[in-house]
């Protein structure tokens, strides 16, 4: 996933810090047409803006995330953002793929501690860019700022890659530049946009039991594709496989495939939660399918000291299986 980029077990400081204006980012890192550094004046913040043949993708410096991703004639885009984004504040963009690191959902004892995590609203540095023949990347790592969080678990150095070609590649790696094992949950969040929640299938988890986080309770299994009549919010233990998400109004299947994930989170809100969170926009949830890689629960990760963890997950667009 990385293979474009340094060796990141050897942490090294940011050449240029994550306050840095587009000039000094764009002397150091920017790559012709392919990778440039703005400010993004609708968002209110700096973003990366990366290209690789008809396909663009623009990356939030601020949280490392990955806000839009278009490719070829696809107008809307493949990833759903809240019609309400901004960089402009302290809290979480909602849509594109936010890093929920160094765990997922509640921390589990601190309840002041903001949900899912510290590293999708914290400061990160570039690190490095990179371009070959059918890539365009993006290497981002928690900045020395942010790792004066205090929920920082110590040692870790935390990098952020994201590959754009004919499919959107995105890892976070965590090494482990301490003395004691790392514990952690995580998930990279993809907000995938669809033409209409209540006619797509979701293949892959058949058979699959699941933590049905709205009754928190273990779900059946179900042996047939997942489709929505209301809101889901389902995490799937022990799966690393291939999903696949059919979209019949767009006329597309989305495939995601994993690396070092073993739960995959499936999230709608539905119509009711979609007007408590705020930020989803009137019907914005018939748009949305969260298609989350992670490793939650039971499926934590423990990096030993030394070691070095990968979550990736890539997306790639298809014509619709219409079987
Ligand atoms: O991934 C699903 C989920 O955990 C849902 O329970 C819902 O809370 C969603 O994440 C969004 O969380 P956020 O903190 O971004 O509003």
């Amino acid at each position: 996933m990385s293979e474009v980029f340094d060796n990141v077990c050897t942490p090294k400081p940011c050449l240029v810090g994550p306050e840095a204006g587009p000039e000094l980012l764009n002397e150091h890192f920017g790559r012709r047409s392919a990778v440039r550094f703005l400010r993004d004046e609708k968002l209110g913040g700096m973003v990366a803006q990366l290209t690789a043949g008809d396909s663009v993708a623009t990356v939030a410096l601020r949280g490392a995330q990955v806000l839009r991703w278009s490719s070829g004639s696809t107008t809307d885009g493949l990833l759903w953002l809240s019609p309400d984004a901004t960089l402009a504040n302290d809290k979480p963009v909602r849509g594109g793929v936010p890093i929920c690191w160094p765990w997922f959902g509640v921390h589990p004892t601190d309840t002041s501690a903001p949900s899912h995590g510290f590293a999708r609203t914290a400061s990160w540095c570039v690190a490095s860019t990179a371009v070959s023949d059918d890539a365009t990347c993006l290497s981002l790592q928690l900045s020395e700022s942010a790792k004066k969080n205090a929920h920082l678990p110590d040692g870790a150095h935390v990098v952020f890659d994201v590959r754009l070609g004919r499919e959107l590649k995105m890892s976070l790696t965590v090494v482990n530049t301490g003395v004691k094992p790392i514990h952690m949950t995580e998930a990279l969040h993809t907000y995938l946009r669809v033409g209409d929640i209540s006619t797509i299938r979701i293949r892959g988890l058949e058979n699959k039991p699941f933590l049905d986080q709205l009754s928190e309770r273990a779900g059946n299994s179900e042996p047939h594709t997942i489709t929505f009549d209301g809101e889901v919010d389902r995490i799937y233990n022990n799966t690393a496989g291939v999903v696949n998400i059919d979209d019949p109004k767009l006329n597309r299947t989305l495939r995601v495939r994993k690396e070092g994930s073993q739960s995959t989170v499936i999230w709608n809100p539905w119509r009711e939660k979609a007007e408590r969170l705020g930020d989803i926009g009137p019907d914005g949830f018939r748009e949305i399918v969260c298609v989350e890689a992670g490793n939650i629960g039971c499926d934590e990760v423990v990096v030993p000291v030394g070691g070095v963890h990968r979550l990736g997950t890539s997306i790639s667009m298809h014509p619709l299986c219409s079987r």
